[in-house]
């Protein structure tokens, strides 16, 4: 197997890509700056046979980059500096790690002849436009400044499959949950944020009426789509972007449902203001991904909460009153 890099991998989707990846005896190189990233993620990484080579680093310093991507061949993308919210909150921030980060990326990877970049592109880029479901042909329609950094990546990405011959694939992730999504940050994604807060006792709040969808996608599902397309040939996916989801549409006054069954949660939940930069509805076409590199999720909405609540348990039984 070639030697592979994945940035971000003490984080929520890194980590299991990282796993998975040495698991199956790859000599894996992964980098992290802990910004979301959590150490506790790493441990089980730097133990046993097959032991990642961590490089702690951030991707805005460019020569530190370039660095951890010598002697590397294939890259997973996965660090960035996640959350609409947050971006809206603190633009700046978001920009520099995430399109500085991807720049630096993709320079250290032409220096050093990578020769493929997966990269976790956002559903966000659809916007609110008509239309269900997405398909990778519609016109991007970004709203807040995460999902337009996310797409300026996306560009960047094509750019260096067409001017510099680096077969980059883009995977818009749609709502990726499960096992170690950080649940307790404000800016967490709504199925790890509500596990926790009601594992506490605490009423959710729900950002306007609960009647928006998302695809929500069990985390499984998107390492499959990175491996899948790593191994890929390169006429099928390189300079192309594809959806990664379920197909699958549930709101979220459905997933507070489900979650507070599986919880014994009795309360009903809090309704506030519509979030800034809130994308009303989103659901995938997924079809491109499972003709170009076979993608085919196994793990269905209501499987993936089941093994996201009985994680939670498990990792937090002692922090809950
Ligand atoms: C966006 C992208 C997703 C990924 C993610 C990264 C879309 C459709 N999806 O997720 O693919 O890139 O960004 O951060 O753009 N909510 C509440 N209460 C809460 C927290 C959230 O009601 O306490 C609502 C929120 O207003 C939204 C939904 O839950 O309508 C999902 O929010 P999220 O932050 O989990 O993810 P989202 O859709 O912004």
């Amino acid at each position: 197997m070639p030697k592979i890099l994945v940035t971000g991998c003490a984080g929520f989707i890194g980590s299991w890509i990282t796993q998975t990846l040495l698991e199956r005896g790859a000599t894996v190189r992964g980098l992290d700056n802990f910004e979301t990233g959590l150490r506790e993620n790493l441990d089980p990484l730097l133990a046993g046979p097959h032991r990642l080579d961590f490089v702690e680093c951030d991707l805005r310093d460019a020569d530190a980059t370039a660095r951890a991507c010598e002697g590397v061949e294939v890259i997973f993308h996965q660090a960035a500096r996640p959350s609409v919210p947050r971006s809206v909150k603190d633009p700046g921030t978001s920009h520099t790690a995430n399109l500085d980060g991807t720049f630096n990326l993709l320079e250290g990877a032409r220096a050093a002849g990578v020769r493929r970049i997966i990269y976790a592109a956002s559903s966000s880029a659809y916007g609110n436009q008509p239309g269900f479901p997405r398909r990778e042909t519609m016109m991007p329609m970004p709203i807040a400044p995460y999902p337009v950094q996310k797409l300026a990546g996306e560009f960047y990405m094509k750019s260096y499959w067409q001017v510099y011959g680096i077969e980059t694939v883009c995977l818009r992730y749609f709502n990726i949950f499960g096992p170690r999504q950080v649940p307790n940050s404000p800016y967490s994604g709504v199925m790890a944020k509500f596990t926790l807060q009601m594992m506490r006792g605490e009423r959710p709040t729900i950002h306007g009426d609960g009647e928006q969808g998302r695809d929500f996608t069990y985390v499984e599902n998107a390492v499959s789509a990175n491996l899948l397309a790593a191994e890929a040939s390169a006429d099928k996916v390189a300079g192309r972007v594809f959806n990664v989801a379920c197909g699958d549409r549930h709101t979220l006054n459905e997933t507070f449902r489900i979650l507070a069954q599986l919880l014994d949660f009795r309360e009903p939940p809090i309704y506030g203001p519509t979030r800034e930069g809130d994308i009303q509805n989103s659901l995938a076409d997924i079809s491109a991904a499972r003709e170009a590199f076979g993608y085919d999720p196994q793990v269905g909405f209501e499987e993936g909460l089941r093994r996201t609540v009985a994680w939670y348990r498990q990792q937090y039984a002692t922090a809950v009153p």
